[in-house]
This record gives C-alpha cells, sequence and structure tokens, in this order.
C-alpha cells in the first residue's frame, strides 16, 4: 500500500512512528513542512524535515520532541560570548552538524530534496522524506508588540513570545510562487490512502497545502484522504495551533477544524473519545467521522491511531 502523510513536527513524527508499526510494509511518502525553515549563523535550519528525520532515525531528544538526544550547547555558548544571538533559539551541538551538511550542500548547488535524501542516506527513517518545496518558503505572523504592528518569523512567535500574544495572520510568505518539490505531485498521484496527521493544521499542514497544486493534486487524487485532530477537549494538546486557527478564524475544536479542511478535502477524521459528542457535527458537514482515543502516549498508542486511520480510509473507499 502506497500512502502519503503531510507532516508538521512532534505531531506529525510520532504518528509516523506509529504508522511504521501499523502497516510494516506500506511504501510511506511524507510531505514535511518548510514553512518554518529559518537561517541562523548563515545556517539552514528546517526544523519539522529534522524533528522527523530524527525521530524516525532514532536520534530525537524524547523528551523535548526536537533536537538531538545527548545534546550539549557548547557552539551556542561560544557564540553568546561574542555576542552573537539570537540566543533564544537552541541550536546544540550535534544538531548543528546536520545544518552545516544541509547549507554546504544547497551552498553546492544542490536542491533541498536532494539534501534531505542525503541527510536522511545517514539515518534511515524508513520513509520518503520530501520537502514540499526546494523553493524558500516562511511562515510570519503578524503580530500587535507595544501598540505596533509587526510581522515577526513563526520561530520567533514561537520560541521568542512563545505564542504570549494573539496572532492575527499568518503568511506563508514565498508559498504562492512555489513549486511542489520533485516527487510531490507524483507520490500524491499514486497513493492509495492519504493522511493528515495530528499536525498544526495552520502552520504545518495549512502550510503545505499552500503550496500551489499539492491542495489540488490531493483533493483530485481520488483515493481516501483522513485527518486526525490535533485538537483534544477544545485545546491543542501541545503547542500554539489555539493561536494561529485564532488567526484564520478557526475554532479551537476538533469539529471546526474538520470543517476548516472540509469535505472537499477530507474524506474522514478522527476525534479523540473526549471528543465524542462531536462526531455529529463533522459528519453533518460530510465528513466521515469516529471517535477514538487520540493521545499519542506511546508508539502503540500511535501505532493504534494509524490502524483506525486506514481503518476509516477503508469505510470511506
Ligand atoms: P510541530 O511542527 O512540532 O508543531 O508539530 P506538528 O505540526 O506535526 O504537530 C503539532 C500538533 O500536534 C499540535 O497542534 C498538537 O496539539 C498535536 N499533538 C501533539 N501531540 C499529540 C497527541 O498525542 N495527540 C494528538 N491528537 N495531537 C497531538
Ligand atoms: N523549540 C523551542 O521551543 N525552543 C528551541 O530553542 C528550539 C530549537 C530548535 C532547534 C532545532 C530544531 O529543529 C527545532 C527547534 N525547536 C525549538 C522546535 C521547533 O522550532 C518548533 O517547535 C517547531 O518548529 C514548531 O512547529
Ligand atoms: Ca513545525
Amino acid at each position: 500500500m502506497r500512502i502519503v502523510v503531510l507532516a508538521g513536527g512532534i505531531g506529525g513524527a510520532r504518528f509516523l512512528r506509529g504508522l511504521k508499526r501499523a502497516a510494516p510494509d506500506a511504501d510511506i511518502t511524507v510531505i514535511g513542512n518548510t514553512g518554518d525553515d529559518i537561517h541562523l549563523f548563515g545556517l539552514k535550519v528546517c526544523p519539522d524535515l529534522d524533528t522527523v528525520m530524527y525521530t524516525l532515525g532514532g536520534g530525537i531528544d524524547e523528551e523535548r520532541g526536537w533536537g538531538r538526544a545527548d545534546e550539549t550547547f557548547h557552539v551556542k555558548g561560544e557564540l553568546a560570548a561574542y555576542g552573537v544571538g539570537p540566543e533564544w533559539f537552541g541550536l546544540g551541538d550535534r544538531d548543528f552538524a546536520t545544518h552545516i551538511v544541509r547549507t554546504q550542500m544547497l551552498g553546492a548547488g544542490y536542491p533541498l530534496s536532494a539534501v534531505t535524501e542525503a541527510l536522511c542516506a545517514r539515518w534511515k527513517p524508513g520513509v520518503r522524506l520530501l520537502p514540499m518545496s526546494d523553493d524558500r518558503v516562511e511562515t510570519h505572523v503578524a503580530i500587535e508588540l507595544d501598540g505596533e504592528r509587526r510581522a515577526v518569523h513563526f520561530q520567533e512567535y514561537w520560541v521568542k513570545l512563545r505564542a504570549s500574544v494573539d496572532a492575527q495572520a499568518v503568511v506563508p510568505v514565498g508559498a504562492e510562487r512555489a513549486a511542489p518539490a520533485p516527487g510531490v505531485l507524483e507520490a500524491i498521484g499514486e497513493a492509495d490512502v492519504v493522511l493528515f496527521p495530528p499536525s498544526n493544521p495552520v502552520v504545518s499542514i495549512g502550510t503545505i497545502l499552500a503550496v500551489p497544486g499539492i491542495r489540488e493534486a490531493i483533493a483530485d487524487a481520488g483515493v481516501p484522504v483522513v485527518g486526525l485532530s490535533p485538537i483534544v477537549g477544545n485545546a491543542p494538546v501541545r503547542g500554539m495551533a489555539d493561536k494561529v486557527l485564532a488567526a484564520v478564524g478557526v475554532e479551537s475544536t476538533a469539529s471546526a477544524v474538520a470543517r476548516h479542511y472540509g469535505s472537499g478535502l477530507l474524506d474522514g477524521w478522527l476525534v479523540d473519545t473526549t471528543d465524542a459528542d462531536t462526531v455529529g457535527e463533522v459528519e453533518t458537514a460530510g465528513i466521515r467521522c469516529r471517535a477514538v482515543p487520540l493521545m499519542m502516549t506511546d508508539v502503540e498508542a500511535a501505532a493504534a491511531m494509524a490502524r483506525e486511520a486506514l481503518a476509516l480510509a477503508e469505510e470511506v473507499r
């Protein structure tokens, strides 16, 4: 079975680890969000691609959910001693090597998709990991700070400001001119099922869908598209999805997120058992819906979610 998964960072990566266990023989292509990418210290950092690569490759810091296990921060400390920041972004020593290799290859002319493939040759994530695009896309968030309206990079909004102020707008800068990376449209066209893991609907999956051609390819693929809610009990399990959903006028409920994707895109939707009362509302919107446990407390829990998603896909096929 060929499965295409649109993924952000932690939510996507943990779901994928479960999917690999649930469907060990499946051919899985991951279309990763690159809107979170940021240039720091002259290096290109791709947090969501790296989170997927490290999580599936066994290199992730399990507790933080991002960056490398057994990490140290000597380089960051040395940079700070020179007065060179930003001090608010925690790039570790082991992680730095990834960004150095990536930046060197990009400088030599390789596209991000080829660079990602080269990095994955080490980590062997067991899936084909494709960036959504080889073109630069950067998510910016419009906020009001000290009475002034300004736009900040998504990482600044989340990591520096901890989403402590409302997001007034979320803009995937460059997305409208970006092209899907090589292999992206082909994978969607050849897929037997497309899954939206419990990733951020705005700044992860929303950004991928903003690359011209991707949303259309999924809608036209004629195969089941099934998503899992990142919102449980009317709040994100972690992160700032509530803030960025508000910016696009969507309530932080499992049902509102499904209706935001819409029946033109989604065939099936899983909500947590806590939100079982919203199943009817989702089905009224033309999306088949089931309530099952959606907390990824361990790999087996994520695998059970993946099995439910694949079962729902068969039901709507
Ligand atoms: P990020 O790029 O690291 O923010 O990761 P993603 O975009 O892939 O996923 C973030 C979303 O995952 C957040 O909105 C969380 O609410 C959601 N999430 C994280 N852990 C869980 C979980 O165990 N269950 C569910 N249902 N959602 C989760
Ligand atoms: N998230 C943080 O909350 N603080 C950090 O200092 C931080 C550093 C970092 C470095 C590399 C990387 O790949 C990810 C990192 N993240 C950090 C996570 C990441 O930036 C965000 O959680 C996601 O992009 C949110 O979608
Ligand atoms: Ca992300």
